[in-house]
């Protein structure tokens, strides 16, 4: 068997599903009582700002409460164990990922704990509300936003994530409905570059054939399984 000196693996929001952060597109989902136009578009914020601040206040603390769950501590032992490359490049805003122990992340989609100053292009690490218009740490103007990319901007670090997902041995997928673009090519990019591709998902996602393979089961007992 060919030796793996890079490995990426590419998460969504059903890694931290059993940590208690609810995915976006389940029946619960999180776009349930806030239509995904209203929240996570440029063109919603410019509508109703309050309204937005307010739902990612809610998901500010609520990643400040959550824990890593079994999967995101089996990438961390991963991470402290394998002799070669490993990236995560993960969907998810919350950070535990890092908490769990990866050391490499990139977040495609932001942060929940950063937020971005519209006025002074400073970001900040944020764990309180930004309903109330505080005011920038930098320059003193009411101006911040979530460090979020929204429908229609431009996910962070592509150039990076694309050059080490076309060099990988092998690219992991975990959690992920594979529904939002740039992320759900990643896959084909891997393909291309001649990586092996493994899927850890509850169901299969919209680009499961893409995969070498398919493991089908909740992200906390199958990335344990796979890491060990
Ligand atoms: C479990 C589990 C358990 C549950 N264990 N598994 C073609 C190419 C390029 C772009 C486009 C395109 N067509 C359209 C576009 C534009 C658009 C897009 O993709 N639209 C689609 C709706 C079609 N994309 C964009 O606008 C992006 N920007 C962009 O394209 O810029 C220009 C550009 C062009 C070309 C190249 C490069 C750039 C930006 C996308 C921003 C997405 N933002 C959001 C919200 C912000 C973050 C936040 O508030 O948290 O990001 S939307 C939302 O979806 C969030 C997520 O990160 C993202 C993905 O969702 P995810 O993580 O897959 O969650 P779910 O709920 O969908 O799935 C969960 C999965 O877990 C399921 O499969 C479950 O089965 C599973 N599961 N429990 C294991 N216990």
């Amino acid at each position: 068997m060919a030796v793996i000196r890079n490995i990426v693996i590419l998460t969504g929001a059903g890694i931290s599903a059993e940590s208690g952060l609810k995915t976006f597109r389940a029946e619960d989902g999180l776009w349930e009582d806030h239509p995904v136009e209203e929240v996570a578009t440029p063109e919603g914020f410019a509508r109703d700002p309050a309204l937005v601040q307010r739902f990612y206040d809610e998901r500010r603390a609520n990643i400040v409460a959550a824990e890593p769950n079994a999967a995101h501590q089996a990438i961390g032992r991963l991470d402290a164990q394998f002799g070669g490359e490993l990236l995560i490049v993960t969907q998810n805003i919350d950070d535990l990922h890092e908490r769990g122990g990866a050391r490499r992340v990139h977040h495609m989609h932001g942060e929940g704990l950063s937020v971005w100053c519209r006025a002074c292009d400073v970001r900040h690490r944020w764990t309180g509300t930004l309903g109330d218009g505080p005011a920038c740490p930098a320059c003193g103007e009411a101006a911040m936003r979530p460090d979020i990319v929204w429908f229609g901007e431009m996910p962070y670090d592509l150039d990076r994530i694309f050059a080490a997902v076309a060099q990988a041995d092998l690219f992991v997928s975990i959690g992920t409905s594979g529904a939002v673009y740039p992320a759900a090519g990643l896959v084909a990019e891997a393909n291309r570059g001649g990586a092996r591709t493994l899927e850890l998902n509850l169901e299969r996602s919209a680009g499961s054939h893409l995969f070498d393979e398919t493991r089908l089961g909740p992200a906390s007992e199958l990335v344990p399984q796979w890491v060990e």
